[in-house]
C-alpha cells in the first residue's frame, strides 16, 4: 500500500483496502465477478437473454475482460420498455429496496436491491467518504434527498457504515440547513454542488461565517458543475469541494469519487466496469480520449446492469495517482450526450456557458440558458446574476460587462448569446440538481 493511502490525519479506513489491490489481483476479481454476473444476467433476465441468443452468445464466451464488448449494451429505454421490474433478476421476496429517478416520459424508471446490493452500496459509498479523508468523528450533514432518489439512503447508509455522525436533514429548508450545520458542528456536507451554491448566499444573508465553522468537505455530485465553479465554491466557502459520480441504474451514488488528490473520480471497478466508447461507433476509446461511459455491474443480485450506456461523457484514465489507488479515474463529467442543445447548427452544452461565465469577474455562479425562436431563427439567451456592485454602477459598466461575457461565450462555443444581467438571487434555485436550460422552442 502507498505511503500515501492514508488521509493527512493520519486515518486509513480497512475497508478502503480494495481500492489499492495490485493490478493483477483486481484484474482476476472482475473477470471472476463479470463472468459470475453474466451467467446470472442471462438466466435470470430475459431481455438479455433474447439479445445474447440472438447473437449467437453464450455466457461462456466471455474468457477474458476484453471479451466484454462481445455483448450488447443496455440503455435507459431497457428500463422504460420493461417498467417496472421486468429487468429484475431476483425474486421479489429477495429484493428488500427499490429506488425510482424520473423519467423524461412520466413513468419514472425503476432500480432494485437485494440486502446484498445494499451492503455493496454501504461499502463503496463508505469508500467514497473514506477517499476524501472522512472518518468516524466526523458530523455529516446528508442533504441530498432522502426518498426514491439515490442520494439520500445512499449517502446514509455509507456514512453510517464508516462510523461517521449523520445528520439526515434531506434537501431544503436552507436556514435549517445553517442552523444545525452550526450548532452540531458539521464537518462535512453532501448535496448538489448548486444547492451548495445556494447556501453559501443564504448563510452571507443570515449572517453565518461559513469560513469559521467546522465544516472542511463537500460531497458534490448528482448533476454536472465544472472546475471554474469548484473554484468558486472553495473561495467562497473555505472548504474542500470533491466531486461524487453515480446513477441510479448501476446502484446511485459511490461509482466513483475523487480523493484528496481532487484529479478526477476513481471507479469503484471491484463493482463497476468502465468503458468508454465512441458516441457514434460503440467502439472502445483509448485510455485519455473521451467519449461515452458504459459500466457493467459486476455485483449487482437484484438488477444486474451490462454494458449500460450512461450517456455520460468522460475520459477514462489508468495514469497512477498519487493517492497510492490503483483503480482508474475518470475525468469530470461536465456533460451528458443527451444535455447537448444545438443552436443554429452549433452543439452546445451548458457546461461550456458556465466555464466561459465564470472566466469573467464580477459574475455570479447562477446562471440559465433560455432557447426561443424568433422569425425561425434560434435565440440562445443566457440570465446570469452579477454582484450587487455592479447594479449600482452606471449603465455604461454593465453594458462593458455584457460585451465581455458576450465575447467569452461566443468565443467557448462559437455562436453569440444573449446577455441579461439579472440582480443578485434573481434566479431560482433548486434543492436538487438544477436546470439550466429552459427550452421554448417550438420545433
Ligand atoms: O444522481 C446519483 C447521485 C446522487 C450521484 C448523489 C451523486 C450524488 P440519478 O438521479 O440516476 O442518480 O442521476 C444520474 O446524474 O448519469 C449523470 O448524468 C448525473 N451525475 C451524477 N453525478 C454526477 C457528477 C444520481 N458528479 C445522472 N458529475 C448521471 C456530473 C453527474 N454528472
Amino acid at each position: 500500500m502507498s505511503k500515501h493511502a492514508k488521509s493527512p490525519n493520519g486515518i486509513f479506513h480497512p475497508l478502503s483496502a480494495p481500492d489499492f489491490l495490485p493490478l493483477p489481483q483486481l484484474r482476476d476479481l472482475q473477470l471472476q465477478r463479470l463472468t459470475a454476473i453474466v451467467q446470472r444476467a442471462y438466466d435470470r433476465v430475459a431481455l438479455f437473454r433474447k439479445r445474447m441468443d440472438d447473437r449467437s452468445l453464450t455466457p461462456q464466451d466471455v474468457r477474458s475482460l476484453d471479451d466484454i464488448v462481445k455483448l450488447p449494451f443496455a440503455e435507459k429505454a431497457d428500463l422504460r420498455d420493461t417498467y417496472p421490474f421486468g429487468l429484475f433478476a431476483s425474486p421479489m421476496k429477495e429484493i428488500v429496496r427499490l429506488h425510482a429517478s424520473s423519467g423524461t416520459t412520466g413513468k419514472p424508471i425503476v432500480v432494485a436491491y437485494t440486502q446484498e446490493d445494499v451492503q455493496v452500496w454501504a461499502n463503496v459509498m463508505l469508500r467514497a467518504f473514506a477517499a476524501c479523508g472522512l472518518h468516524a468523528g466526523d458530523i455529516i450533514q446528508n442533504a441530498y434527498g432522502y426518498g426514491l432518489f439515490t442520494g439520500g439512503l445512499g449517502a446514509h447508509y455509507g456514512a453510517e457504515a464508516l462510523g461517521a455522525t449523520v445528520i439526515p436533514i434531506s434537501g431544503g429548508n436552507t436556514p435549517r440547513q445553517l442552523m444545525l450545520m452550526k450548532d452540531f458542528g458539521t464537518t462535512a456536507i453532501c448535496c448538489t454542488p448548486s444547492y451548495f451554491l445556494h447556501l453559501i448566499d443564504q448563510a452571507a444573508e443570515l449572517g453565518v461565517n461559513l469560513k469559521e465553522l467546522p465544516l472542511r468537505a463537500g460531497i458534490f455530485g448528482a448533476e454536472p458543475w465544472t472546475e471554474a465553479m469548484r473554484r468558486r465554491i472553495e473561495a467562497d466557502s473555505g472548504i474542500k469541494a470533491y466531486d461524487i459520480y453515480g446513477l441510479s441504474e448501476i446502484i446511485g451514488p459511490g461509482v466513483a469519487m475523487e480523493c484528496e488528490c481532487q484529479s478526477g473520480a476513481h471507479i469503484f471497478e471491484d463493482y463497476f466496469y468502465p468503458e468508454i466508447i465512441n458516441l457514434k461507433t460503440g467502439k472502445p476509446c483509448p485510455d485519455g480520449e473521451e467519449g461515452e461511459l458504459v459500466l457493467t455491474t459486476l455485483s449487482k443480485k437484484a438488477m444486474p446492469m451490462i454494458r449500460y450506456r450512461t450517456r455520460d461523457i468522460t475520459a477514462l484514465t489508468s495514469e497512477a495517482c498519487e493517492c497510492g489507488r490503483t483503480l482508474r479515474r475518470i475525468k469530470r463529467i461536465g456533460r451528458r450526450a443527451d444535455d447537448m442543445f444545438i443552436i443554429r447548427g452549433v452543439n452546445v452544452y451548458p457546461s461550456q456557458v458556465e466555464t466561459a461565465l465564470l472566466k469573467v469577474e464580477g459574475v455570479l455562479p447562477h446562471y440559465q440558458i433560455v432557447l426561443t425562436r424568433e422569425k425561425d431563427l434560434d435565440v440562445m439567451e443566457v440570465q446570469v446574476e452579477v454582484t450587487s456592485e455592479f447594479f449600482t454602477d452606471t449603465v455604461g459598466a454593465l453594458e462593458q460587462l455584457q460585451g465581455r461575457l458576450s465575447r467569452s461565450i461566443e468565443s467557448m462555443v462559437g455562436v453569440r448569446a444573449n446577455i441579461r444581467l439579472v440582480q443578485p438571487r434573481t434566479i431560482t434555485r433548486s434543492e436538487g440538481k438544477a436546470k439550466r436550460v429552459i427550452d421554448q422552442r417550438k420545433i
